[in-house]
C-alpha cells in the first residue's frame, strides 16, 4: 500500500504544527508509522490522499453514528450554513436540541451548549464547585474527561498512550483538589471520602472510553450514586464518548443510575464541535446569567453545529430501535469475530462491546481498571494496527482507545475486517 503522499504531508506538517498533529493520538507514535492524511470520508470509508480507502472504525473518535457525509446532517449543515455562520446571539435551533435532549431524558431539566467534550466537563466541574460550595473532585484512574488543568491528573486516552498520565504545566496547586479512586473500586471511593469532607462531585466515564473500553460494574455506579447522596456530592457522568452511542440514551439508558450532571459532546454535533452539560434545573439555575456560577463561550450554540446535531439526534430517535440493535449487534459479530481469529491463532484477547462501542485488549486476564489496562501487550496491539492498515482497515491508533461501529458499516465489511483479523494474527503468532 503506497502511502507516500500521507509521508510527505506529515514532514511538512511537522515544520509548522508540533508534532504535526493538532491532538496528540492522531500522531500514530504508539503504533508506529505516520498518520494517514485524510481526504475525505465516505460512508463507512476513510480515503487518504494517496487515495487507498479504509473501512473506519474510528468515526471521528465517535461523533460519526450515519457516517462519513451522512446526507441527512449535510443537508442540514449546508442549510443552516447559507444563512450565517455564527451570530454570538440565541437562536431558536439551541432551543430546540436542548429541548429535544430535555425530552429524553426526564431527569434532565436544562441544558448548556458549548464547543467541544473539554469544555463541557470543565465547565460542569466548576458548577459542581459552585454549586456544592466544595472544592475538591474525585475522578478515577484511566479515566480521561479532556485536558483541562484539574482533569489531566492520571488520565486515558493520548495521555495514557505517551506514557505522561498527568501532565507537565499543571500546577501542583491546582490538582491538590483531585482526589483518586481506582475504577470498579468503591473502597477506593470511600476512602476519598474518608480523607475530605470538601468533595463538590464524583465525575466518571460510566462506559470507560479512554483507557480502551472498560464498562463499569453496575453495582459499582448504584454504589457510586449512594456515596455520593450520603455525602451531598454530585454525581457527573461524562457521557461525550458514551451519550448517543452506548444507546439513544447513553450509558444512562443501560445502567438505569441517574447523575446529577451529565456532560455530551461527539455524536451530540453530528461531527460538528458541540458539546453540552446538563441537569436538574436546581444545578444548572446557577450558571450565570441566573446565577453566579460564569461560563460563556462566543461559539457556544453554534447555529450550524446545532442544525448538524439536531439533524443527528432526530435521525436517532426516529430510528431508536432498529439503529441501536443492529449497530450493537455488528459490534459483538466484529469482537467475537476478533476473539476468535485471535485464539485460532493462540494470541490471548479480551473483547466487550455495548451499543455501537467496543474494545479489546492484548492480555490474557480481564481488564476492569486502569492497572489492568496497563498490563496489556502494546507491542501486539501496534502489530495489530499496522497489519490492519495494510489490509484496508482503520482501528484507532492506540490500545487505550474505543471504537465505533457507523450506520454505514455492514455486515459484509464486518466479515472481510474478521478475514483480515486472521491473516495478520497468524503473521504476528
Ligand atoms: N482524545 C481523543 C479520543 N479519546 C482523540 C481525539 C483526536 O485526536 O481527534
Amino acid at each position: 500500500m503506497n502511502q507516500d503522499k500521507s509521508v510527505k504531508a506529515y514532514e511538512k506538517a511537522c515544520r509548522v504544527i508540533p508534532g504535526g498533529v493538532d491532538s496528540p493520538v492522531r500522531a500514530f507514535q504508539s503504533v508506529g508509522g505516520t498518520p494517514l492524511f485524510i481526504k475525505k470520508g465516505e460512508g463507512a470509508y476513510l480515503i487518504d490522499v494517496d487515495d487507498n480507502r479504509y473501512v473506519d472504525y474510528v468515526q471521528s473518535w465517535g461523533p460519526l453514528i450515519f457516517g462519513h457525509a451522512d446526507d441527512t446532517i449535510e443537508k442540514a449543515v449546508i442549510k443552516a450554513v447559507k444563512k450565517g455562520l455564527s451570530f454570538g446571539a440565541p437562536t431558536k435551533a439551541e432551543t430546540k436540541l436542548a429541548g429535544l435532549i430535555c425530552s429524553l431524558f426526564p431527569e434532565i431539566d436544562k441544558v448548556r451548549f458549548v464547543s467541544s467534550g473539554t469544555e463541557a466537563v470543565m465547565s460542569a466541574i466548576r458548577l459542581a464547585r459552585g454549586f456544592t460550595c466544595k472544592d475538591d473532585i474525585v475522578k478515577f484512574e484511566g479515566c480521561y474527561h479532556g485536558h483541562s488543568d484539574s482533569l489531566l491528573v492520571q488520565a486515558g486516552s493520548g495521555a495514557t498512550t505517551f506514557g505522561n498520565p498527568s501532565s507537565p504545566g499543571v500546577p501542583a496547586d491546582l490538582t491538590k483538589h483531585t482526589l483518586l479512586a481506582k475504577y470498579n473500586d468503591i473502597k477506593s471511593v470511600k476512602e476519598c471520602f474518608k480523607h475530605s469532607k470538601n468533595i463538590a462531585c464524583v465525575i466518571i466515564e460510566p462506559l470507560a472510553g479512554n483507557m480502551g473500553f472498560v464498562p463499569a460494574d453496575p453495582k459499582f455506579l448504584e454504589d457510586l450514586k449512594a456515596l455520593c447522596e450520603k455525602h451531598g456530592a454530585l454525581l457527573i457522568f461524562d457521557e461525550v464518548m458514551s451519550g448517543f452511542r452506548a444507546s439513544l440514551k447513553g450509558a444512562q439508558g443501560i445502567y438505569g443510575t441517574v447523575p446529577d450532571l451529565v456532560t455530551f459532546g461527539k455524536v451530540i454535533g453530528g461531527g460538528m464541535p458541540v458539546g453540552a452539560f446538563a441537569g436538574r434545573a436546581e444545578i444548572m439555575d446557577s450558571l450565570s446569567p441566573q446565577g453566579p456560577v460564569y461560563q460563556a463561550g462566543t461559539l457556544s450554540g453554534n447555529p450550524v453545529a446545532m442544525a448538524a446535531g439536531l439533524a443527528s439526534l432526530e435521525q436517532l430517535i426516529e430510528n431508536e430501535a432498529v439503529v441501536y440493535a443492529s449497530l450493537e449487534a455488528k459490534a459483538k459479530r466484529l469482537v467475537e469475530g476478533l476473539k476468535s481469529a485471535a485464539s485460532d491463532a493462540g494470541i490471548a484477547l479480551q473483547v466487550d462491546a455495548i451499543g455501537s462501542m467496543f474494545g479489546f485488549f492484548f492480555n490474557d486476564k480481564p481488564v476492569r481498571n486502569f492497572a489492568d489496562a496497563l498490563s496489556s501487550d502494546t507491542k501486539r496491539f501496534a502489530a495489530f494496527h499496522q497489519g490492519m492498515l495494510k489490509e484496508g482497515f482503520y482501528f484507532a491508533c492506540s490500545q487505550f482507545e474505543t471504537g465505533f461501529i457507523s450506520t454505514a458499516i455492514s455486515d459484509a465489511m464486518i466479515d472481510d475486517t474478521i478475514e483480515a483479523a486472521q491473516k495478520v494474527f497468524k503473521e504476528m503468532a
